[in-house]
């Protein structure tokens, strides 16, 4: 496991050498009978280097080009999303009862081209009523999932259609009870007609940034539990505090408020996000949480290519971008600096638990064949 000061260690000017063996090899997935290490040339290693202390090359890739008009593209494809009670696994062990979609949460990657006829059937089993928003997308009035619609009431299902609009990033989310049903939530992506519209991506890895909550009936007793622990840390004994429960309860339940996460996992059960030596990847950021997320990517810089399925004219080079509640952001980088690189939210909040330990919305870059080298391994 990742502690708050290997992560700080890594983010901190001292860099990669003042991080433990342990958190590498924890990110880097390391066994116990390692790989010979990637790219072990130091001169070569010196001049990539010095390439990189510029975005030259990428700022030097194209924008995203928007569509100047989208028309029918004669396609229709149809989905059913089933709305459930369901068990999902942020964590290897940790169980959380929750609301899904076709099973999970996030629910399916719903993909479309432009100009495509969605026909989307929700069907609901849960024991309330619910609807579907397609966030982003301009559908009709009466198909939006809110005031204009009646609820799709236990048991029965309701029969979503729209255009699918220029290419870009969406998404869908239940948008009755909202606080109830926040688990319901999936990204849309739009494809453009025309694949010289946007650079050619190697990688194209959708992250939904979602949340679970605990068992709301604990929620003041886990705020409590936190102010207990804060207290503690702090060294500052405060004779009103509540003795009880002890530290180590506290620990244990505390667990319970650690559930953000990437995708319906929580580091480090998220999916690392594996690539080789020279590929373009796209990252596709959806919130559908009510905080604010600035996600932050080490060893890189990449562009903010778009946001709200709209391209961006002039994309910014930067390494951390805030992703608000209810937004979606596109971000792009080359792969030019192996490594095993953490990509996370900056919140110290979201991203540590309470024992210190990296969790919640951390997920690593991983380069093929990336090994550490064998001193820091045995370290
Ligand atoms: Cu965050």
């Amino acid at each position: 496991m990742i502690s708050r000061r290997d992560l700080l260690a890594i983010s901190g000017a001292g860099g990669l050498a003042l991080a433990t063996s342990r958190a590498l090899a924890a990110m880097a997935g390391a066994s116990p009978s390692p790989k010979p290490s990637m790219r072990p040339s130091p001169p070569a290693a010196a001049h990539d280097l010095y390439s990189k202390l510029t975005t030259a090359n990428l700022m030097s890739l194209p924008p995203l080009t928007p569509a100047g008009r989208v028309t029918p593209s004669g396609h229709r494809r149809q989905f059913t999303l089933t709305i459930a009670s369901g068990t999902v696994e942020p964590l290897s062990g940790h169980q959380v009862q929750t609301m899904t979609v076709n099973g999970t949460s996030p629910g399916p990657v719903l993909r479309f081209t432009e100009g495509d006829e969605a026909d989307i059937t929700v069907v609901n089993q849960l024991d309330q009523p619910t609807s579907i928003h397609w966030h982003g997308i301009p559908v009709a009035f009466a198909k939006d999932g809110t005031l204009s619609q009646a609820p799709i009431q236990p048991g029965s299902q309701y029969r979503y259609t729209f255009i699918a609009p220029q290419a870009g990033t969406y998404m869908y989310h239940a948008h009755y009870h909202e606080m109830e049903q926040d688990s319901i939530i999936g990204m849309i992506i739009v494809q453009p007609r025309s694949a010289a519209r946007e650079p050619h991506y190697d990688l194209d890895v959708p992250l939904v940034i979602s949340s679970f909550r605990w068992e709301s009936g604990r929620n003041t007793e886990a705020k409590a539990i936190l102010a207990n622990a804060m207290m503690m840390s702090d060294m500052t004994p405060d004779p009103k505090a509540d003795p009880k429960p002890g530290m180590g309860d506290a620990m244990e339940r505390m667990d319970m408020v650690s559930y953000w996460g990437l995708n319906g996992k929580t580091f480090p059960a998220t999916a690392p996000i594996n690539v080789k030596l020279g590929q373009l990847v796209r990252i596709r950021f959806a919130n559908v949480t009510n905080m604010t997320h600035p996600m932050h990517l080490h060893g890189h810089w990449f562009r903010w290519i778009a946001q709200d399925g709209a391209a961006l004219a002039q994309p910014q080079a930067m390494n951390t971008i805030a992703v608000d509640p209810g937004r979606t952001i596109d971000i792009d980088f080359i792969a030019n600096n192996p490594g095993v690189w953490p990509l996370h939210c900056h919140v110290v909040a979201h991203s540590v638990d309470n024992r210190d330990l990296m969790a919640g919305i951390v997920t690593v870059v991983r380069y093929e064949d990336y090994s550490l080298p064998t001193a820091m391994r045995n370290m």
